[in-house]
């Protein structure tokens, strides 16, 4: 595959950038973090989304210094963005990441050295990652999660969950998949997808987890994933994915 054979020069080249799309606190509509989203800038096929690559650089193992750099990237750019009080910062963790040993050290290390707080980083892992998971594969992520790393379920509610399994994972933060959200859309809304929200977020709440929920297109989604206890929201309706740039005209606390 051509894409694959060319990913390490493109990591070399600095072919690799990241967007940035706000995550924003449902109880005041104030922006409460951005999560971090890596694209492509090839020289012939021109800018290719993560779904083109990530899978490939998954495969080839060529994840873990990608990985790697989207992390400094990330945590450079809170910085930059910072008035003292830095924003949060949302990275994705592909599989093959959470099992490689330099993960701990590796972020512990990049932290350090900006002088960030492992607060304001959390990494987004998706449920379909730790299904199965056994505790020696969970050792980093509790690591990460007692230093007081943030650590979010992703695209939650696709996977085959055992709902029971939540109380075994260092998760602090639910990301509900956007299949709920658009459940919402319809007049009236899916039934289904309102119970299953309402019931999440009382299941999350219980744990004390935090709900995230992805894909909110319209006010009418926010308002009624507001009203079911959601706490933060991300989607189309607040903000597509931007540069940096434009990030911090519309978001960054210092502008
Ligand atoms: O931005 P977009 O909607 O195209 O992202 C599609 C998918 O790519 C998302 O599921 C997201 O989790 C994943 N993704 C985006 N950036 C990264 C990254 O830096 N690392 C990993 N592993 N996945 C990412
Ligand atoms: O899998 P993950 O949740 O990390 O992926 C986030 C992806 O969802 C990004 O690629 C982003 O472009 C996409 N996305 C963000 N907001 C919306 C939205 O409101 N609607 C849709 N359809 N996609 C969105
Ligand atoms: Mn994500
Ligand atoms: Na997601």
């Amino acid at each position: 595959h051509s894409l694959t054979n060319r990913l390490p020069a493109a990591l070399e080249r600095d072919e690799f950038f990241l967007e940035y799309q706000p995550l924003i606190r449902m109880s005041d509509g104030r922006v409460d973090g951005a999560e971090a989203l890596v694209r492509w800038k090839h020289p012939v096929h021109g800018r290719l989304g993560p779904d083109r690559f990530i899978p490939l650089a998954e495969h080839t193992g060529l994840i873990v210094p990608l990985g790697r750099w989207v992390l400094e990237q990330a945590v450079a750019q809170t910085c930059a963005w910072s008035d003292g009080d830095p924003l949060r910062v949302n990275v994705n963790l592909s599989p093959r990441q959470l099992h490689h040993p330099d993960l701990v050290p590796d972020t512990i290390a990049v932290l350090e050295s900006a002088g960030v707080e492992p607060s304001s980083l959390c990494l987004e892992v998706t449920e379909s990652a730790l299904i199965g998971a056994d505790e020696d594969e969970l050792k980093p992520l509790w690591q990460l999660a007692e230093i007081g790393v943030d650590i979010a379920l992703d695209d939650f509610g696709t996977g085959y969950s055992n709902l029971a399994n939540l109380r075994k994972l260092p998760a602090t933060t639910l990301k509900l998949d956007r299949s709920f959200t658009q459940g919402l859309q319809q007049h009236p809304a899916d039934p289904v997808d309102l119970t299953f929200v309402e019931g999440i977020v009382s299941l999350a709440h219980a744990l004390g987890l935090a709900v995230t929920v992805e894909g909110v297109e319209t006010e009418s989604q926010a308002d009624q994933l507001r009203d079911l206890g959601c706490d933060t929201a991300q989607g189309w309706y607040y903000a597509r994915p931007s540069s940096p740039g434009e990030f911090a005209k519309d978001w960054a606390p210092t502008g």
